[in-house]
């Protein structure tokens, strides 16, 4: 292969962080949107809202985190305060919250009950936090907001356990005073490390980056190693090796997230209880978005009783069901894999069938394509491939082949016949295809930043 450019050898250097690690193992989470605005039908709160209106007379954050479960999460963000300033707990720095509510007589706290439940149900926690407030009167006034904004971030993250993740919107409005407000990120950022070092950053954070989108959708080549400084969530590549090449500064670990809501809004409204995403299109939005190198966070808004509605009930545990159904025997287990190279003897292409993640193949310095051959010892009807990179190494594959050998007795000689390619592969790469009889799979790496690594392959 080609001398590699020194901003591509740069690139292959670029490796997450601890946190940034385990972060890629939750895979699939949820949102819950709920606040004031479920009760006044709203999606963004005007900050004057009357907390009595607030009282969910049947909050069962328990039915949530079961339910959530049951759809494959593994874990739950909740928004502890939305742009309306109105606090899901009784923080001590504002009146505005639901301390000054009838439910539970102004002694209730949803942000501990969902702490709780999620404990309960072996999901991790995070927790939403606009910066953006509506209602508190030193919004836009800088530093005072700031300090303020910090006190109440404090709460969050001494008050409740461990948090898997922070998340920052990026709306930035005009406050009652019809000012801006100039955040103070590194402030907010040091504070979560300080109180909560495992816990990733996300969207507005150096952690996670938002993928553009609130439809679901993610880059058919999703990278991980991006420039630190990017034109626009929404430029469309943003890490192939042309724009690296085109990008200047630091280059980062900034994975991508996809933040879709299973209804048309944020909030819960009635009226959107038949717009409900159906199966189907949840599925989707899974395999695109978990199988293509990014997370998944979909929000589910509890009603005005403080429950999730029925219909998504009903939607996310057929999809709970419906993807163990899909994963559920993985023909892989216990196959065979060859390998055109390899780094060593602890790194041949048998290392990826292995499970866990310090088991992996790495092909060493490649000179040429790298090839490596799934033998399942037996033709099998299969339509889902998955392939993953040992990214604790870096994103190293930037292009591949995948082929299926059309001689599926094993028998005599291979044809084969290409059945994917593409660029990335990353954290997870799912690949869903019309289901075929196979034996043998052939995963060409074209090209690649200096070596590659294969730490799964799995056939379903
Ligand atoms: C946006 C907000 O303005 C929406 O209300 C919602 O919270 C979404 C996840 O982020 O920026």
């Amino acid at each position: 292969m080609p001398k590699l450019p020194p901003r591509i050898l740069e690139a292959a250097q670029v490796v997450p962080s601890a946190r940034q690690l385990a972060w890629q193992e939750i895979e699939f989470y949820g949102f819950v949107h709920f606040g004031i605005n479920t009760f006044t039908n709203q999606e963004w709160g005007a900050g004057s809202e009357n907390p009595a209106l607030f009282n969910p007379k049947k909050l069962d954050c328990r039915q949530w985190a079961r339910v959530f479960k049951a759809a494959g999460m593994r874990g739950m963000v909740l928004t502890a305060k939305h742009h309306d300033g109105f606090c899901l707990w009784p923080s001590e720095f504002t009146g505005h919250s639901v301390a000054s509510s009838p439910w539970k007589e102004g002694r209730g706290d949803v942000v501990r009950e969902a702490a709780e439940a999620c404990k309960a149900y072996g999901l991790k926690f995070g927790l939403y936090l606009s910066p953006w407030d509506r209602h508190e009167m030193t919004y836009g006034t800088g530093e005072a907001y700031n300090a303020f904004y910090k006190r109440q971030l404090r709460e969050l993250l001494t008050n409740y356990g461990e948090l898997f993740c922070v998340w920052f919107d990026g709306a930035c409005g005009e406050g009652k005073n019809g000012r801006k407000q100039e955040y103070d990120w590194q402030g907010y950022y040091d504070l979560i490390r300080e109180l909560q070092p495992n816990a990733v950053i996300s969207i507005c954070g150096p952690d996670v980056r938002w993928v553009g989108n609130e439809a679901g959708v993610c880059r058919s080549s999703e990278w991980s190693v991006v420039p630190e400084k990017i034109a626009s969530a929404t430029t469309p590549d943003l890490g192939s090796r042309k724009a690296l090449m085109k990008s200047k500064g630091k280059l980062v670990w900034h994975p991508a997230e996809v933040d879709v809501s299973i209804r048309p809004g944020w909030f819960y409204h009635e009226k959107e209880d038949y717009a409900v995403k159906p199966l189907a299109k949840l599925r989707d939005i899974y395999y695109k978005s978990v199988g293509g190198n990014a997370a998944l966070l979909l929000n589910v808004p509890p009603t005005p009783e403080g429950l999730i509605s029925q219909r998504d009930v009903e939607t996310l545990i057929s999809l709970g069901a419906q993807l163990q159904i899909d994963f559920k025997e993985n023909l892989a287990e216990g196959s065979a894999v060859t390998d055109t190279c390899r780094l060593d003897d602890a790194h041949t292409g048998q290392m990826a069938l292995e499970p866990g993640g310090d088991t992996y193949w790495h092909s060493g310095p490649l000179e040429k394509p790298a090839e490596l051959v799934l033998d399942l010892g037996d033709d099998y009807d299969i339509d889902k491939l998955v392939l993953k990179e040992h990214i604790a190494t870096g994103q190293q594959i930037e292009k591949f082949t995948l082929y299926v050998d059309k001689n599926c007795t094993g028998e005599g000689k291979s044809q084969w016949k290409e059945l994917a390619k593409g660029t990335v592969i990353g954290h997870k790469r799912i690949f869903k295809f019309t289901e075929q009889r196979m034996r043998r799979v052939k995963l060409v790496i074209e090209q690649a930043r200096g070596f590659a690594t294969l730490e799964a392959w799995e056939a379903y």
